[in-house]
C-alpha cells in the first residue's frame, strides 16, 4: 500500500486530497503542528478521519520534519502547510515566509539528507504572476511579479522546488493553482464569507455585505476537482510545474451579483463597499491558460465559477 503524508491537512484542499487518496487506496497520514489542539472537521464531516493516521509536526522545523519523514518513508508528499490568505500575510510576513520558504526547504532537505525516493508536490499559487490579461494569460512560461509577502514566499518556494529537482534529482513539482472554492472554504477567503451572507440575507438574518475591492479578477474553479491535478502531478514520469486553472475569469462583482440572483435580489440593495477589506497592494485581474495541464497531464476543470456559486449556495442550505 503506498503511503501518502499531507502535510498541512486541516484545510479545505487537505480534506478533498485526503477523500481522493483513501478512494485510491493510499495509507494517509496529516500532519498539523499539534494534531490534539487542531480541527479536524472537515475530515470529520466527511466520515474519513478514522482511516487517516494523525501526526504533530511544525514544518518550520527541521528536527521535526526528519523525525516524521524517518518514521514513515512516505510514496508521496503533499506540502498544503503554511500561510494560505494573502491578506494575513501583509499583518504577518515573517511567518508567512518562514512556513513558506523554511517549511518547503525542510521537506526537500529530509528527502535530501534521508535519501528517499518520495515524490513531493509543492503548493504553488496563481499569485506568483501577478497581474495578467485575458490576451496574455499566465501559463507556465510567464514570469512571476509576487505583489504580497504571501506571494513573494511562493515564488521563492518555487524556485526551491526546481533547484533540488535539477540539483538532487528529487521527483518535486510545484502546482499553481488558480483560486479554486467548496464549501470547506474558511470565511477569511472572499467566496464563502459571500455565499454566507447572502444566504443570510435571504432569510433575513444579515443586512448588508461588505467587501472590499470588487473589480478584481480572478479564476475561480472547483477545489474538489483541483486535487486530482496534484495527484496527477506525482503519477508522470518527469517532474514539472503545472498551472491549474479553469482558464475563464470574472470580476468579484460577477460572483456577487450570480449570488444574489440565485434568490432574485438585487444585489445594490445590499452590498457595501469597504476600505477595511483593501490590501495595501492588491492584484487586481488574474488569467490563466491551463492548456499544459490539459495536454500532459490530461486535466481539465469540469466546473466554472457559476457552478461553483450555485453548489456553495446549495451546500450552505442544507
Ligand atoms: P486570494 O483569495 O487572495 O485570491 O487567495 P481571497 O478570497 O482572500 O481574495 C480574493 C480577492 O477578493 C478581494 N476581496 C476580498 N477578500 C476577502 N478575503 N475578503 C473581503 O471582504 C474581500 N473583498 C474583496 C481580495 O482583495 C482579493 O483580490 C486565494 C488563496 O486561496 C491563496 O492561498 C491562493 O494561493 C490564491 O487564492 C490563488
Amino acid at each position: 500500500m503506498k503511503k501518502a503524508l499531507i502535510c498541512g491537512i486541516s484545510g479545505q484542499d487537505g480534506a478533498y486530497l485526503s477523500q481522493l487518496l483513501l478512494n485510491k487506496g493510499y495509507q494517509v497520514i496529516g500532519t498539523s503542528r499539534d494534531t490534539k489542539a487542531s480541527n479536524f472537521s472537515h475530515l470529520d464531516n466527511m466520515g474519513i478521519s478514522k482511516h487517516i493516521e494523525f501526526v504533530a509536526m511544525a514544518i518550520n522545523d527541521f528536527r521535526s520534519v526528519l523525525n516524521v519523514f524517518d518514521k514513515i518513508k512516505p510514496d508521496e508528499v503533499y506540502n498544503l502547510a503554511g500561510q494560505s490568505s494573502v491578506g494575513l500575510s501583509f499583518e504577518q510576513p515573517v511567518e508567512t515566509l518562514e512556513s513558506i520558504n523554511i517549511g518547503t526547504l525542510n521537506l526537500l532537505e529530509a528527502i535530501r539528507f534521508l535519501n528517499l525516493n518520495s515524490r513531493l508536490y509543492n503548493a504553488g499559487s496563481s499569485e506568483c504572476f501577478g497581474e495578467s490579461t485575458e490576451q496574455q494569460p499566465a501559463n507556465e512560461q510567464s514570469c512571476f511579479l509576487p505583489r504580497s509577502p504571501y506571494a513573494v514566499a511562493k515564488a521563492s518556494a518555487h524556485w526551491l522546488i526546481a533547484n533540488y529537482r535539477e540539483a538532487y534529482n528529487i521527483y518535486a513539482c510545484t502546482g499553481h493553482l488558480f483560486n479554486h472554492e467548496s464549501p470547506c472554504r474558511g470565511e477569511n477567503f472572499v467566496t464563502k464569507k459571500v455565499i454566507s451572507s447572502v444566504v443570510k440575507i435571504a432569510q433575513q438574518k444579515q443586512q448588508k455585505l461588505h467587501l472590499g475591492n470588487l473589480d478584481i479578477v480572478r479564476d475561480w474553479g472547483w477545489a474538489p476537482e483541483y486535487v486530482e491535478a496534484m495527484w496527477l502531478m506525482l503519477q508522470q514520469d518527469k517532474a514539472d510545474d503545472y498551472v491549474i486553472a479553469t482558464g475563464r475569469s470574472v470580476s468579484l462583482k460577477h460572483f456577487v451579483q450570480q449570488a444574489f440572483a440565485y434568490f432574485n435580489l438585487d444585489m445594490e440593495r445590499y452590498l457595501v463597499q469597504n476600505n477595511a477589506f483593501l490590501r495595501p497592494t492588491e492584484l487586481r485581474c488574474s488569467y490563466a491558460d491551463p492548456e499544459k495541464a490539459s495536454k500532459l497531464l490530461k486535466w481539465k476543470a469540469q466546473y466554472d465559477i457559476d457552478d461553483v456559486v450555485k453548489m456553495m449556495i446549495d451546500d450552505e442550505l442544507k
